[in-house]
């Protein structure tokens, strides 16, 4: 028998709109991968675009059940982490990696604070900052554009973008640190759009791009990242499983655009985890 991999997923839990954990548990789990979640803060919604949503922090459970884990002797292929609401989330995740990594485990994180040139309404400027601090300890990051000229000090640039910007940018992202970068929200022109992929120790550069689709559909990104972490759990190589998320995740808001679904309710992924669980060659 094989032995299955478990991920720690540390992200909120939103409690309505497709996003962060909602999302990582089904697409992990659907690819075969245990899920184990470290809930950082209970929301009713996300943030993007609702008003009046509850938010109970959880920042003080984390290190508790970090340490109870750590008494069971519990073991990790993967952590992944997503939004992160302060500081101090930073700082617990960070010595979570210290605590809980291994030889062979897969450290993702997924930058979650910006979008469209602007940071999240809930983040301060010195956020940034914070962020770049964790992702140096990452194996692989996953920011878009606007999250990685924000960690790297330069100024928010509208597309259509060069090979060479987006190449420059996928180097100074791995000088902070991981192995891997993947940068999302990456277009030439009009007509498509998805991710750049580099990989520092081969020096491979690929793009997984996709028809575009016109809006913003909410809670893409973590669905992007979940189903890239599949991918990379998977033993896919990185160029071809961004291939596969970039696929499921454009599949799925074609679904939901189809449907005319409030584009914050995020997008109708459930229908196409068959297709994206063949595409990993799960059967
Ligand atoms: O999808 C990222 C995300 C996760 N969690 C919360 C958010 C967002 C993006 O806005 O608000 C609470």
């Amino acid at each position: 028998m094989l032995k299955q991999k478990r991920v720690a997923a540390i992200h909120d839990i939103s409690c309505f709109g497709k996003c962060s954990l909602t999302v990582a548990l089904p697409i992990i789990s659907a690819a075969g991968v245990e899920c184990s979640v470290i809930p950082t803060a209970v929301l009713s919604t996300h943030t993007g675009g609702f008003t009046g949503f509850t938010y109970r922090d959880l920042t003080t459970d984390v290190q508790p059940i970090a340490d109870h884990w750590k008494t069971l002797g519990i073991e990790f292929d993967s952590i992944y982490t997503g939004y992160l609401g302060s500081f101090e989330q930073l700082e617990l995740v960070s010595t979570f990696f210290d605590d809980f990594k291994n030889d062979h485990s897969l450290i993702l994180v997924d930058p979650v604070m910006a979008d469209n040139g602007v940071l999240y309404q809930s983040f301060p400027k010195t956020f940034p900052a914070g962020m770049k601090k964790l992702c140096s300890k990452a194996d692989v990051i996953v920011p878009n554009i606007t999250e990685a000229v924000l960690m790297l000090n330069e100024e928010y640039k509208e597309g259509p973008y060069t090979k060479e910007y987006i190449e420059n940018l996928l180097k100074k992202l791995a000088k902070i640190g991981p192995k891997q970068v993947v940068l999302t929200g990456v277009y030439f022109d009009d007509t498509a759009l998805g991710a750049a992929t580099y990989d520092s120790e081969t020096g491979v550069i690929s793009y997984a791009l996709s028809a575009r689709v016109e809006g913003y559909y909410h809670g893409t990104g973590d669905i992007f990242g979940s189903a890239l972490l599949s991918g990379l759990l998977n033993n896919i190589p990185l160029a071809k499983a961004a291939q596969i998320a970039v696929d499921f995740t454009v599949k799925s808001i074609a679904w939901t655009k189809e449907a005319g679904t409030d584009l914050r309710f995020g997008v109708n992924f459930e229908t196409n985890i068959p297709s994206f669980t063949q595409a990993l060659g799960l059967k």
